[in-house]
């Protein structure tokens, strides 16, 4: 779709058949993992071997990456898995509570952006956010017990699951309101530019936020500015219980940006080499002062909205369809096509994950719980006697 300037819209298919699908051995794996079943999983979709695909071709670009580069995307992606699964079974356990919203089929997004970024660059995000906290690097043990509300948390044990966040790390949250980060992420790129500094700022959202007021303001602001922000929005074909054409005619949010003349383009977010291309390749064009980017990928969640949420808005069939692409089965599969990693290296991989994330759940446990006379510490940033 061709906008007036130097806007372009580029797409990577038609209507809402957003991903390239790959069947069969993924399908029972990912399934028993989407529902929690500790050994269900995505590894020996990997180690399926086979075509793994009826016969469709995996269509993974190749991109300038060292094997260890992609085994360390393969680990991270496992890492947010087996992470959020035992988010699943502590919430069971009550140790987890408040909303706890799961990155389950979502991983490839942040995995692939966050590894096209330097430690200078700059993360915001929605309340979805334990996958981009782990990808930027943030311990998993601090994460998990940031979830239990511990004082070993990220934030202290007073964010808990939607208000993660890491300064020394410019990953600023973790915020519940739905679009309401996004002009605090364009104030960034604000600063970013008029400091002058080589620094981009990648905002992530959902396709529900693009029906939000702060959206259309925030792009049109940072459009106006030429600020170098990728505003990168996870298209899961939902907002809650709502499917995205039943809240908005614009399906594909790429044509929300051209109406405010901002370069967009799609990506398959079920694959994380895509992702990290087009980010790479926005953020040093973002560099040139050719910002602001929109990046939608195309993604799906394999699970319900938040932990509490049964999904009786979508049918069985399509969740099994999308199960059959699960990114990392799929991903597991590319690598092994490409001699990159052996289903029994994935297998040892996974095991080795599985112990990190037992490891930071103990670690979680056993911390201890904020200091109630700490209660009003933060409240205010010069506090009152
Ligand atoms: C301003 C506001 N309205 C409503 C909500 C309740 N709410 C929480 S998540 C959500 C759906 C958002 O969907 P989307 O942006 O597509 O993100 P996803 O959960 O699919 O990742 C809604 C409506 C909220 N948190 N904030
Ligand atoms: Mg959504």
């Amino acid at each position: 779709m061709a906008v007036s300037g130097d806007a372009q819209t580029t797409r990577t298919g038609t209507g809402k058949a957003p991903v390239t699908m790959t069947t069969a051995n993924g399908v029972e794996t990912a399934a028993n993992t989407a529902t929690g079943d500790a050994m269900g999983d995505a590894a020996d979709g990997a180690a399926g071997g086979g075509d793994g695909q009826n016969g469709r071709a995996e269509t993974s670009p190749a991109v300038d990456l060292s094997n260890e580069q992609l085994i360390a995307f393969y680990r991270q992606m496992v890492l947010i898995r087996r992470f959020e699964e035992k988010c699943a079974e502590g919430y069971a356990y009550g140790k987890i509570g408040g909303f706890c919203h799961l990155y389950i089929g979502e991983e490839a997004v942040a995995v692939g952006s966050i590894a096209a970024l330097t430690d200078k660059d700059h993360i915001v995000t929605h309340y979805r956010d334990h996958g981009y906290a782990l990808a930027r690097g943030c311990e998993p043990g601090a994460t998990m017990a940031e979830l239990y509300g511990r004082a070993t948390g990220l934030s202290g044990g007073r964010g808990g699951s939607m208000h993660l966040a890491d300064v020394g790390k410019r990953f600023w949250g973790g915020y519940a309101i739905v679009a309401g980060h996004i002009p605090l992420a364009v104030g960034i790129a604000s600063a970013i530019k008029y400091r002058r500094e080589q620094e981009v700022v990648v905002c992530y959202f959902g396709d529900g936020a693009t029906n939000n007021g702060y959206f259309h303001e925030a792009l049109n602001i940072a459009a106006v500015g030429n600020l170098p922000i990728i505003f990168l929005v996870e298209n899961n074909n939902y907002g809650m219980g709502t499917a995205i054409d039943a809240a908005s005619r614009v399906t594909e949010i790429v044509d929300k940006a051209a109406g405010l003349h901002i370069p967009a383009e799609q990506v398959d977010g079920m694959d994380p080499l895509p992702v990290y291309e087009a980010t790479a390749r926005l953020r040093e064009r973002c560099l040139k002062g050719e910002g602001p980017f929109l990046l939608e990928a195309k993604t799906y969640r394999l699970v319900g909205h938040s932990i509490a949420d049964a999904a009786a808005y979508r049918s069985k069939d399509e969740v099994e369809q999308y199960r059959a692409g699960d990114p990392i089965a799929r991903f597991g599969r590319i690598l092994a096509e490409r001699e990159v990693l052996s289903p029994d290296d994935a297998k040892a991989l996974d095991r080795e994950v599985i112990a990190e994330i037992e490891a930071a759940a103990t670690f979680a446990d056993e911390s201890p719980e904020p200091d109630p006379s700490t209660l009003f510490d933060y409240v205010y940033a010069k506090p009152l006697d």
